[in-house]
This record gives C-alpha cells, sequence and structure tokens, in this order.
C-alpha cells in the first residue's frame, strides 16, 4: 500500500514543485501496436481469390487459405464442416474456422465475424446486379483482415518477448478468433417473402451454438466483428449485445475510448437490434456482442452493405485501425 500510494503521489509532487508544470496524465496502453497496412493486405488476398460464395472454388481455396495464416501464427485450427440448405432449399456445405492461442487454457474469449460473402449484390442500386455475388470485403473480409493481423500481433510478441510475452505471462488464458461461414446467405430481396425468416442467416454460427467444435467448450464471453472495414463508420452499442452481455459492451467501449478512437465508439442510443452471429453465440449461452459498423452519413448498414461496391476499393484502413487497436487494448488489460 505504502509503495502504491509513493508511486501516485511522487509524480504529482514532482510536477507542483520542479520547473516543469506539465503533469503527464495521458494513458500508456500496454497493448503492441496494430498494423492497419498488414490488416489491410489480409482483406485484399481474400477478395482476389473471388467470392467467398459456398460450393464455389474461391470459397473452399480461401478457407485453406484462412487456416494456413492461422496456422502460420501459431494457433491450433479447428475445422468444423456441416451441410445446410439455403432459404430455397439449395444444399450448402459449410466450414467454421476455429484458431485457438492457448487451446487449453481455462479462461477463454472469443473474437469472431463471418469469413462468407453474400451471393447476390441484392441492395446494389442497379437490379441488374441483385444476382452478382460480392467481393465482401468489408461484409466479412474485414473481420477476418483485423482476426488474422491479431493472431501476426500474438505470434510477433510471443516471438519478440520470450518469457514476457504476453501469453507467456498469462498461461490460463486463451484466444479463440472463430470465422463463421454461411452467414450472408439470409433470403434475397427478390425471392418470395415467405422465405424470408431469420432462420436463413447465420447458418454457421447456428450449428455451432448446437454443436460446438469441440465437446463441452465454452468462453468468458464472445466479441462479433461485422462490417468494421468502411469509411464513415461508427459503432453504436447494439441492442442485443445490451440485452445479453452489456458488461462486454462497457468493456470494449471503454477500451476504445481510453486509447483514443472515442469517435468510432458512440455512446449514442441508436437502439437497433441486429440478427447476427453474435445472436447465436448467446443463444448457446456464452455472452456475445456484434461491433457492426454503421454509416455515419444516413446511419443504417454501409452504403456499400450488399452492393458490387463492397470491394477493396472502399476499405478504409483508420476504421480497420480502430478496431484491430482497441481488441489489442481489451486483450491486454483482461484481468
Ligand atoms: C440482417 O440483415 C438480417 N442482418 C444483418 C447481418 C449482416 C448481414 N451482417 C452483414 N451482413
Ligand atoms: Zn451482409
Amino acid at each position: 500500500m505504502k509503495s502504491l500510494l509513493y508511486g501516485m503521489l511522487l509524480p504529482l509532487l514532482m510536477a507542483s514543485c520542479g520547473g516543469n508544470r506539465q503533469v503527464e496524465t495521458s494513458y500508456v496502453s500496454p497493448a503492441p501496436v496494430f498494423d492497419a497496412d498488414s490488416a489491410y493486405l489480409f482483406v485484399a488476398e481474400q477478395c482476389a481469390f473471388g467470392p467467398r460464395v459456398m460450393n464455389t472454388a474461391a470459397h473452399d481455396v480461401c478457407g485453406d487459405y484462412i487456416a494456413r495464416k492461422f496456422e502460420g501464427y501459431g494457433a491450433v485450427v479447428y475445422n468444423q464442416w456441416a451441410d445446410s440448405k439455403l432459404y430455397d432449399g439449395t444444399p450448402v456445405r459449410m466450414r467454421n474456422i476455429v484458431a485457438a492461442f492457448h487451446p487449453e487454457a481455462p479462461a477463454r474469449i472469443i473474437i469472431s465475424g463471418h469469413w462468407d460473402s453474400r451471393p447476390w449484390a441484392d441492395h446494389d442500386r442497379d437490379e441488374a446486379n441483385h444476382h452478382t455475388p460480392i467481393d465482401g470485403a468489408n461484409d466479412g473480409g474485414s473481420s477476418v483482415g483485423v482476426m488474422l493481423e491479431l493472431a501476426r500481433v500474438l505470434q510477433k510478441d510471443a516471438m519478440e518477448k520470450g518469457d514476457s510475452s504476453f501469453l507467456a505471462q498469462h498461461p490460463a488464458f486463451g484466444i479463440d478468433f472463430i470465422c463463421w461461414d454461411a452467414e450472408d446467405c439470409g433470403t434475397p430481396s427478390f425471392a418470395d417473402d415467405e422465405g424470408r425468416h431469420e432462420s436463413t442467416w447465420c447458418l454457421g454460427s447456428q450449428y455451432w451454438a448446437g454443436k460446438r467444435h469441440l465437446e463441452g467448450y465454452t468462453a468468458r464471453y464472445g466479441i462479433n466483428l461485422d462490417m468494421v472495414g468502411n469509411g464513415n463508420t461508427v459503432f453504436y452499442r447494439e441492442g442485443l449485445s445490451m440485452a445479453y452481455a452489456p458488461s462486454v459492451v462497457d468493456k470494449v467501449w471503454a477500451a476504445a475510448h481510453r486509447i483514443g478512437y472515442g469517435k468510432f465508439f458512440s455512446y449514442e442510443d441508436e437502439g437497433g437490434q441486429m440478427i447476427d452471429d453474435h445472436l447465436q453465440v448467446n443463444r448457446g449461452g456464452i455472452p456475445c456482442i456484434d461491433v457492426i459498423g454503421t454509416d455515419t452519413r444516413g446511419g443504417g448498414f454501409p452504403a456499400t452493405w450488399h452492393t458490387i461496391d463492397d470491394n477493396i476499393e472502399n476499405i478504409n484502413k483508420e476504421t480497420l485501425k480502430a478496431v484491430g487497436q482497441t481488441m489489442l487494448e481489451v486483450i491486454w488489460t483482461e484481468p
């Protein structure tokens, strides 16, 4: 206690009697640097395969790419393959990819996002594009790009710091990066209303909520990332996140504000609720929030949402940085 008091008082005393009257109040984060250029490259690499639509070669090859990248950064990768059906009964093969750091550790957190891209640009202003699959640079690619960069940073920290690295210092703490498949295949706007049901979205996370990649698997909480890579983006405290996991919302928003990214993480009440992968994780019994991008100009989904403009040209490194650095802050300050 005594030394703690000294530690707090000494800088104040020095500041008040010394010549230098500037008291340093800015917060110094323990987290390493999140490289947005690197995250951007991971988004570009995913897009280069073509749209990650289930039952296509681009999807399969990109799934292998994602699994291989995580393994290269030292994660243990679990693949969860499963069969499902689209809104119209089309059979699809899906693959959830789970990349685990410290797979045996009991105290786990999940950072997740979907890796598939929407098979139809059914929100494009040109109706001729409504049946065209999208690159999904923002919607899908951005979350995976951020997660891969987080994995790269974890490995870099381990290699440079050895025994004093974050993970070596916290052997009981583990992180799972979960890439959901088949999130974005919900009934398209050109189909009959009858098939337009909540259950046609998030097929991969629905499956996982019922049958985990490992029997008995659980985690403290999850943070799902969705559309975290466009410009003009702000994140509001989404309704279902506030209902299921308010303390996780508080933790993430506080972390962002602490390190100077408050403008991206708004405390304004937008009140909206999203049907997204976080809902399935919550239904599976693990508190999970959704960090989902909203357009600062019009509110609602980003301007590129479900259009052919959701491509690498509209990826913004500042947004990737704000989200990625906030995730590192959350990890590095996790008790
Ligand atoms: C619905 O539109 C039902 N949910 C939004 C989830 C989503 C779609 N996120 C990205 N694409
Ligand atoms: Zn989407």
